[in-house]
């Protein structure tokens, strides 16, 4: 007699490296963010390796403009030759952001299949209908067993939606998915998406708004729940939004002010037959330091220097290893001349001053608003003016100035 039948998982265990948000191409006030870019990659490809996964999917925003330089592209695709190296077996796949140039990044697909990378810049549609098969493609483990699918959906521009009232992104992707189950049936499935989801934590002055449809941000129900994992860009901080499988990995580096206190790096996601089994979010050393001097609050320019100093910079390190710097200056009255002041204290330390943010004593309240604007006198509102802008009052030096003008328009 038979034992009982011991039914084997259909799926493998597969690994996936999850990314977004390069910006590849980026500045940061006129300043090159290649070292910083390379560094993290060369960590991207080392954890590829180190824990030999099965898939690297980079949800978007690959570059940072619509027309990307060539050291920008020339880093791409060392990266990709790269990874390929580190993981023979992975499937690598590109979808466009918000910033890509969607065209672009599918332009070299017949190179990038001779790689096994796919790359999608726009959603496909045959006869009318989402084209499912142009997004799907199996995850293999190293044995060559599937374990998952993707579902490789791009940032959805106003092109590639049905209708651009509200809800259009949640039928694109009802769309997408259902005819993605009519291809892999009830299999594991990984679905990308470049969008901003209703609950996450923006990145202030980072990010740039997106209007999909009409609508900012979505809610994290347009995600089938049959779908075993989710993974997002768009939003620069690594966190999950609605329940833990629908995760942004957050962006390479700190993109800017907002972002200095981020754990930059990817998230790693295991996924067997029943779903995601483990979820790691595993963070680079950052090559250049981002500081806040000081690190709180604000200091007076006479603080400055030997607040520099105590940072006991590396003089001899190159350029672009020179740390990022934002400065909060505290000022108690005119700061006429301050940039100046700044500068040839700054540029006496190896760091690059990124921001400066001047803070001034509290200004006086605004004149009423009730009073109509051909009541007051122009000497007046110079005053409040000037009071807002400095703090303190103008000096009867300053009046004459403003009355000689005044005679002179
Ligand atoms: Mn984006």
């Amino acid at each position: 007699m038979l034992g009982p039948v011991r039914l084997l998982p259909t799926y493998g265990v597969i690994r996936l490296l999850h990314t977004a948000d390069w910006h590849l191409g980026a500045t940061l006030q006129g300043w090159s963010r290649e070292a910083e870019h390379r560094a993290a990659l060369a960590q991207l490809v080392a954890i590829a390796r180190e824990r030999a996964v099965d898939a690297v999917v980079v949800a978007g925003d690959v570059f940072d403009s619509l027309n990307p330089s060539a050291d920008a592209q020339r880093l791409l695709y060392d990266t990709l030759r790269d990874l390929r190296a580190a993981c023979p077996h992975a499937r690598i796949a590109l979808v466009a952001g918000n910033h890509d140039p969607a065209a672009r990044l599918e332009a070299p697909r017949a190179l990038f299949e001779m790689a096994d990378v796919m790359s999608i810049g726009a959603f496909a549609r045959r006869d009318g209908a989402f084209d499912a098969r142009a997004h799907l493609s199996p995850i293999r483990d190293a044995s060559g067993r599937i374990g998952a699918h993707l579902l490789a959906l791009p940032y959805p521009r106003a092109a590639d939606l049905p209708v651009t009232n509200e809800g259009a992104v949640r039928e694109t992707y009802r769309e997408a998915v259902e005819s993605a189950r009519r291809e892999i049936g009830t299999a594991p499935l990984i679905v990308t998406g470049h969008l901003h989801v209703l609950g996450a934590l923006e990145s202030e002055g980072s990010e740039r708004r997106i209007l999909i449809g009409g609508e900012h941000a979505v809610p994290s129900d347009i995600f089938p729940t049959d779908v075993a994992y989710v993974a997002l860009g768009h939003l620069h901080r690594s966190q999950w939004v609605g329940r833990e499988t629908i995760r942004y990995s957050g962006s390479l580096i700190p993109m800017s002010k907002t972002e200095i206190d981020y754990a930059h790096g990817v998230s790693i996601v295991e996924i067997d037959d029943a779903g995601v089994v483990a979820i790691e979010h595993a963070a680079f050393n950052r090559v250049v330091p981002h500081l806040r001097v000081p690190s709180r609050g604000a200091l007076s320019i006479t603080q400055l220097d030997s607040a520099l100093e105590a940072l006991a910079l590396n003089a001899s390190a190159p350029i672009e290893a020179w740390p990022f710097a934002h400065l909060a200056i505290k000022v108690d009255g005119p700061a006429v001349g301050l940039k100046a002041e700044l500068d040839a204290i700054c540029e006496k330390f190896p760091l690059r001053v990124v921001s400066t943010s001047v803070e001034r004593p509290q200004a006086q309240a605004p004149a009423p608003a009730s009073l109509r604007l051909a009541e007051r006198k122009p000497s007046d509102l110079f005053r409040d003016a000037y009071e807002q802008a400095h703090g303190v009052a103008p000096t009867d030096d300053h009046f004459n100035c403003f009355e000689r003008l005044l005679q002179e328009a």
